[in-house]
């Protein structure tokens, strides 16, 4: 059993604690009328990740054991010196409101089809459409030489355990750049017609976030068409450590929302940058956002992600975000929640207003 850790950093809650005193206003009044919820409290999860050098890494959200408590998805890209590279991810059963748990499955492991990627990311959704959630886990490729591709793998209706029925073969769709920091996936219709959709993300060399949409994944994972460009969101960060992406109809309008995530590592503490969007039906973005900053969990990563999703049962979305701290020696997923999205309606960000910047 995989030891968990949940703590509130002290240290770092004093040193937030000015920012979020002067944030208590009004919204607050009327938030506290609504819910129970304690507000303002930061719990950091801690999982030991499965290795002591990733390419990548990122969460994903889905009740996988079907008892309406969410389930948390955790993916390791392991990078062995010497050693194949290989996809590991665990499953956090039954999560209380702050992510956290003591119920974890076992790791599962696979090649994962390169030797050397920048990134890698993960998401969870029907893609053959039979009622049962499949996987879908991609690195991306950096070949020694020319451009990188994104690479990807998806393990069809998973069971309880987190174990799918099987995988398929591995696809490659054109990537954004010839290196990286980071890259990430999210599955959504973008299209509206009805069949998932695959946003592929990565951060530049030069801290811009690109994406490629791969539209319509059969039902042996492959995607019938691609957009004829790459599309460039916006610069996030010089020294990124980390890429996350997730799709989801946060205003339900029926149309899909996409936040973006890179991970700033400046000297100091990282922090979680999001640009936040909605996605047009050719996969164009409208009401793009400047990023908006949120306090990250450690200080050196090697990859990160954001998961959207209701983990605190209040019928609004939730934004997760988790980074691989590496520090020497073994690797640690650290990650937390922000609860109850909400659109600023002058900026049109998405925003969480419980996570002290
Ligand atoms: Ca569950
Ligand atoms: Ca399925
Ligand atoms: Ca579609
Ligand atoms: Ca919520």
């Amino acid at each position: 059993m995989r030891k968990i850790i949940c703590y509130s950093f002290c240290s770092m809650a004093l040193l937030f604690a000015a920012c979020k005193k002067d944030a208590a206003t009004s919204a607050d009044k009327e938030e506290t009328k609504t819910k129970p919820r304690a507000r303002g409290e930061m719990v950091f999860n801690t999982v030991t990740a499965f290795g002591v050098e990733a390419q990548g890494a990122d969460i994903a959200v889905k009740d996988i054991n079907g008892n309406g408590i969410p389930d948390i998805f955790l993916m390791h890209h392991d990078a062995p010196t010497p050693g194949a590279n290989q996809f590991r991810y665990q499953v956090a059963y039954d999560v209380d409101m702050y992510g956290a748990t003591t119920n974890f499955s076992d790791v599962k492991s696979l090649w994962s089809g390169v030797s050397s990627a920048d990134g890698a990311g993960m998401s969870i959704g029907d893609i053959d459409k039979n009622g049962i959630p499949d996987i879908v886990l991609m690195s991306y490729d950096a070949p020694s030489s020319g451009p990188n591709v994104f690479k990807y793998i998806v393990g069809f209706n998973l069971n309880a355990s987190g174990n799918p029925a099987y995988w398929s073969n591995f696809y490659t769709i054109p990537g954004i750049s010839s290196r990286a920091m980071d890259a990430s996936a999210a599955l959504g219709d973008i299209d509206g017609n009805g069949t998932l959709d695959l946003l592929l993300a990565a951060c530049d060399a030069t801290g811009y976030i690109r994406y490629q949409v791969a539209f319509n994944l059969a039902a042996n994972g492959q995607a019938a068409t691609t957009l004829p460009n790459y599309v460039t969101v916006n610069h996030v960060a010089a020294n990124n450590q980390g890429l996350g992406v997730d799709v989801s109809d946060l205003n339900g309008d029926g149309r899909p929302e996409v936040i973006f995530m890179g991970y700033d590592n400046p000297s100091g503490l990282n922090s979680f940058r999001t640009f936040s969007a909605t996605f047009n039906t050719n996969g164009s973005l409208s009401n793009l956002t400047p990023f908006y900053q949120y306090t990250g969990v450690c200080y050196e990563a090697q990859g990160a992600g954001v998961a959207l999703a209701d983990i605190d049962n209040s019928g609004k979305k939730d934004i997760i975000f988790m980074a691989e701290d590496n520090p020497p020696g073994t690797n640690y997923f650290k990650y937390y929640v922000g609860f109850d999205l909400k659109e600023n309606r002058y900026t049109k960000v998405w925003m969480t207003e419980e996570v002290p910047r």
